[in-house]
Formats: structure tokens, sequence, C-alpha cells
């Protein structure tokens, strides 16, 4: 990349993460105003996880996270109307209004979904790389979890599966530091989650989950050695989440010193400093960076509210299966071979 290329690639980074979190504080919003319903969880404070690690990867990579799914589809590309709109039940979101918060959903930029069942993802995740690898395609899968699900049955027949078959898989702990309440010292026999990594024959490592430019070096560096040698990675993510569990969240397992302590490495606040500091970026550029977000999750609200909510019968159409017809199973499978591996 020419000096230009670099300097905008390195601004997108902040502009994507200003973006998440300028779309979330209207999402909280509206649904303060009661215009939104259900659950409704926040991913402000871990911004720089979605967009460090997506921008680590290739378009082609498959993202599949858990129910705090906001930031990592809108790293990935998904335009915020489609976002607000799902969010307020309405047949223009990502998954026709009928998915709500927790269930994003975007195969045009191979978001696979997040996933409301704390690890339900997991082996979703590790059947997205089984199947690049079977087909021979040059995809990584980024599967996210909380801290919360890696006590979770499927969790462990997931990495066991992926660490067995050599998946081409990162799984990704957002070590946010709770489970809603429960803190993760309080559910872990081990004392560091990156060493979970090593029951599954998982190379593991730990990430500065507050620092963008740290995470996406990170993602990519992995994801390359992946395509060279296809094999799972564990990676602990160190992050923190600034507001409630959901909306609903007293927060009462955590001290005010402690919120503030974890705020002031705002990864937003951190990489605008670094950014204005090598030249990168004036505050003026900044203002105009954020007005101009600011007025886009504005007119997503005004997009959400002036859209349809979905027809009736759509409802059934995808709670019920229709016997497709036309479905031909694949007619051969290729012979097990050195790029094939799969006993199955
Ligand atoms: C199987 C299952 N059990 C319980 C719940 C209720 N629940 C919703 S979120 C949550 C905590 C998960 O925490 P974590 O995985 O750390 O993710 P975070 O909220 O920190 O992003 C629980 C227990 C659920 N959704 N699914």
């Amino acid at each position: 990349m020419d000096s230009e290329a670099t300097k905008q690639a390195e601004i997108k980074l902040l502009y994507d993460m200003l973006a998440i979190r300028r779309f979330e504080e209207k999402a909280q919003q509206q649904y303060q105003m009661q215009k939104i319903g259900g659950f409704l969880h926040l991913y402000i404070g871990q911004e720089a996880v979605a967009v460090g690690s997506v921008a680590g990867t290739k378009h082609d990579d498959y993202l599949i996270t858990a129910y705090r799914d906001h930031g990592h589809a809108l790293a990935r590309g998904m335009g915020m109307n489609e976002a607000m709109a799902e969010i307020f039940g309405k047949a223009t979101g990502c998954s026709k209004g009928l998915g709500g918060s927790m269930h994003y959903f975007d195969r045009k930029n191979n978001m696979m979904g997040g996933h409301a069942i704390v690890g339900g993802h997991i082996p979703l995740g590790a059947g997205l790389a089984f199947a690049s690898r079977y087909r021979g395609e040059d995809r990584v899968t980024l599967c996210y979890m909380g801290d919360g699900a890696i006590n979770i049955g499927s969790f462990h027949e997931a990495l066991n599966m992926a660490g067995l078959w050599k998946l081409p898989v990162i799984f990704i702990c957002e070590n946010n530091q709770f489970a809603m309440g429960t803190a993760a010292t309080r559910s872990n026999p081990l004392k560091e989650i990156v060493d979970r990594g090593a029951g599954y024959n998982m190379q593991s490592l730990i990430m500065d989950g507050m620092d963008v430019r740290k995470v996406r070096d990170t993602i990519a560096d992995v994801c390359g050695k992946i395509r060279k040698d296809p094999q799972p990675y564990w990676i602990e993510a160190r992050t923190y989440r600034y507001r409630g569990h959901s909306m609903s969240d007293p927060g009462t397992y955590r001290t005010k010193e402690e919120l503030e302590k974890h705020k002031k490495d705002d990864p937003i606040t951190q990489f605008k400093a670094v950014l204005i500091k090598e030249g990168l970026l004036s505050e003026e550029d900044f203002k105009r960076m954020d007005t101009e977000i600011k007025a886009l999750a504005a007119a997503s609200v005004k997009f959400a509210e002036e859209s349809d909510e979905p027809a009736e019968e759509e409802v059934f159409r995808y709670t019920t299966v229709e016997t497709d017809t036309s479905y031909k199973p694949i007619p051969t499978r290729p012979e097990t071979s050195k790029e094939n591996p799969f006993h199955c």
C-alpha cells in the first residue's frame, strides 16, 4: 500500500469504531424511548476487537458471533439502516425484522450471524471452517464468544473437533471480564483463559483487545499462518464492556472506580490520540467524522421508523421447514486425501 492508502486504512479503523459507538448510543436512546422491544446488548468498550479483527481478515473469511453482535456486523460492512431496522423489527432489517438485535445476519458480507444461545454458535463456527476446508476454499473462520461461553458443553465439543481435524478457525474469546454479573475469575478453574487452548492442542495467545492496531496485526498474522498451514487458534482478547450486560442491568457487581479505570483505556479515545500524535488526523478531521457518523445514525432511525413491519405470513415462513424438492445432494464427495483428510 502507498502511504496515502495506509493513512486511509488507519483512519478507517477509527471511523469504524466510532460508527459502532454512535450507532449503539442511538439504539440505546431509542430503546429508552420504548421504540425497541426485546433485548439490547451493547458492545460499547469492545469496538477494537471487532474492527481490528475484521481489518485483519479477507472479505471471504467467515465471521460468526454471539448476541452482542452489532459491532461485528457493522465492522464487516453492514449498513446502519439495515442494522437499525432489524432492532426495530422491520422488514428492511438484515434478518427481515424477524431476528432482532441478537440475530443479525449478513450473507453478502460473510457474517454468519449473531446467536442468542450462549455457546450455541461455537459448533457452527467449527462447521463453517470444516466446510471451507472440505471444499478446498481459502477461508478462515473467526468465531467470537464471551468469557461466559467457555464452560458450555458445545464449546468443548467444537474445540475438540477443531483441534483434532485442524480446522482453519480462530476462536476469539472476548474476555470483557463478566458473564452478566459473574466475574470470569469466579467461574473458571484455570486462572488464565488463554490456557484453555492447550487442552485442544491449539496455538494460543493473548491479545490486547483495547488496541485496534494490535488486534488487526495479530489477526492478520494468524490468518496468514492458517492459510499456509490450516489449524485452529485460541485467542483471548482482553477487553471491557462499559455498559450493562443488557439494558436492564443495574451493574452492582462492579464499582464505579473499576469502570472509570477501564474507561481510561477507551479504544476510541486512545486511537484518536495516536492518530493525532502521528499527524494522520486533526481535531477538525475528527469532528467532521463524528458529525458525519452521527447523521448516519440519526438517518438510520428515520429509515427504521419509516419501514414496514414484516408481513404476517413471513413469520411462519422462517419458523417451519418447507420441503425443497429442487434440492439435490452433492453427488460425489472428494476422496480422502492429504488436502482433504476427513474420515467421515
Ligand atoms: C445456554 C444459555 N444459557 C444462559 C443464557 C442466558 N445468558 C444470556 S447472556 C449470558 C452471559 C454470557 O456472557 P458472556 O459469554 O461472557 O458474553 P458477554 O455478555 O460478556 O458478551 C447468559 C448466561 C443463554 N442465553 N443461553
